[in-house]
């Protein structure tokens, strides 16, 4: 009975979240969308990639983004940026050292700095903070 009650309470609660969260929020389950707990890189890519920052800081439409490239694009975000990524992620992104971020390089570097504990999967906890950062006012709200 008392496991009915508790049953019946998480249903609501859960609804009314549902029914509280704004319309643009991320939502984690939008992006699990392979059945397999967590999100892998390629759920992480399809998601993230609704996000225009990359394109839209890539000022010359070379689909590589430079350091000043994303100097300029990060803006006053520098160091909330440098917080997430760690300092030195320029450097770390760019796996072929040709000082440019190309996107497959950008996806990776990104999809790496949210995966906290380094298990190559984005938990709900770690999706929290991709959330935080494409909402308003946030590192890739542009
Ligand atoms: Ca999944
Ligand atoms: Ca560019
Ligand atoms: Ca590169
Ligand atoms: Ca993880």
């Amino acid at each position: 009975m008392i496991d009915k009650i508790k049953t019946t309470l998480a249903a609501s609660t859960f609804a009314l979240s549902l029914i509280a969260a704004p319309a643009l929020a991320q939502e984690y389950g939008d992006w699990d969308t392979d059945g397999a707990a967590g999100i892998n890189e390629s759920e992480f890519r399809t998601g993230f990639e609704n996000n225009t920052a990359f394109d839209t800081w890539d000022a010359n439409d070379d689909s590589a983004l430079t350091e000043d490239e994303f100097g300029t694009g990060i803006g006053d975000n520098e160091s909330a940026f440098n917080d997430r990524f760690g300092d030195g992620w320029f450097n770390e992104w760019d796996a072929d050292s040709n000082d440019s971020i190309s996107e497959d390089e950008y996806y990776d570097g990104v999809y790496a700095g949210y995966d906290a504990n380094n298990n190559n999967v984005i938990e709900e906890p770690e999706f929290g903070d991709v959330g935080d950062d494409m909402g308003d006012g946030g590192l890739f709200d542009i």
